[in-house]
């Protein structure tokens, strides 16, 4: 089934910033496919939304980190057609301190969060390019990119892979008129540092560094729609922090 509209492929879209992503894409009278791991429930509403701001939505579950769900993932979005716009959004952070991550939980961050990303876009460029689709990569990265965090060590640097593999996609894709690119938000309040503040010494700590306040996954979903428009078709290789000026409030 083909249509018109422009084709979007969100995933980990079934709650947080990637829910908003493809609702804001819904808006824009989209079809979204909304993909997410073991959320069921919670992508259908997702989707439920979608159709209601005007979009067309389609669950499909796959854990980004196998290369089997990820071709299985390929193959469903591909009968809706060539994607437009790719929105790499799945991601995990299961705090940790340092001397308490196993090889495992390193595997399995890594796996979710960058091996995802590259197994997700190789399938989806290679379809843009074959169709010489003109099509836009975006991936969520974050702060965590270019700063540490004492429970995150397992996290941060699977930030810092997902910018630099854009960065080299940007030079790989950018010729054939694809271009990829990272968001890097802050702190967006959202089922993943949930309990960290709901602790009220942390989330004060946080607050009082944050010149515009703790973050809604709708302050992500506005900027990644934006970096889908016409207007945004020169910007290549680019890392946009997204964090009410969070990182730059260093002085005194
Ligand atoms: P969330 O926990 O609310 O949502 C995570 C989503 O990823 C869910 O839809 C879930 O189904 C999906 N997911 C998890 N594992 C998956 C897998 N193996 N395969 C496919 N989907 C999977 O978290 P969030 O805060 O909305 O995070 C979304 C992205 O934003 C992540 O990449 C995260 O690292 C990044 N990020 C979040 C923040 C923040 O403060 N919330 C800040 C910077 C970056
Ligand atoms: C982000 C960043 C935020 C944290 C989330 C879980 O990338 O590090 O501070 O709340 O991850």
């Amino acid at each position: 089934m083909t249509t018109n509209r422009r084709l979007v492929l969100v995933t980990g879209a079934s709650r947080g910033i990637g829910r908003a992503i493809a609702i804001e894409f819904g808006a824009r009278g989209c079809t979204v496919i909304i993909n997410h791991f073991g959320d069921t429930t919670r992508a259908e509403e997702t989707a439920n939304e979608v159709r209601r701001r005007g979009g067309e939505a389609v669950v499909v579950e796959a854990d980004v980190s196998q290369p089997d769900a990820v071709a299985q993932l390929d193959h469903e979005t591909a009968r809706y057609g060539i994607v437009d716009v790719l929105v790499n959004n799945a991601g995990i952070c299961p705090f940790e301190d340092f001397f308490e991550i196993t090889p495992e939980l390193w595997d399995r961050v890594h796996g979710v969060n960058l091996k995802g990303v590259f197994l997700v876009t190789q399938a989806v460029t290679r379809r843009m390019v074959a169709a010489e689709k003109q099509g836009r990569v975006i991936s969520i990265s974050s702060i965590s990119a270019f700063t540490g965090g004492a429970q995150q060590a397992h996290y941060c640097p699977t930030k810092a892979g997902v910018s630099s593999l854009m960065k080299s996609l940007a030079v790989v894709l950018g010729p054939q008129g694809i271009t990829c690119n990272s968001v890097q938000p802050g702190v967006i309040h959202t089922d993943i540092n949930d309990a960290d503040l709901k602790d009220a010494t942390k989330r004060q700590s946080i607050e009082s560094r944050v010149p515009l306040g703790i973050g809604k996954p709708e302050d992500v979903a506005g900027l990644v729609a934006l970096l889908a428009e016409p207007g945004a078709s020169y910007v290549n290789g680019a890392d946009i922090v997204c964090d009410g000026g969070l990182t730059v409030n260093v002085g005194t």
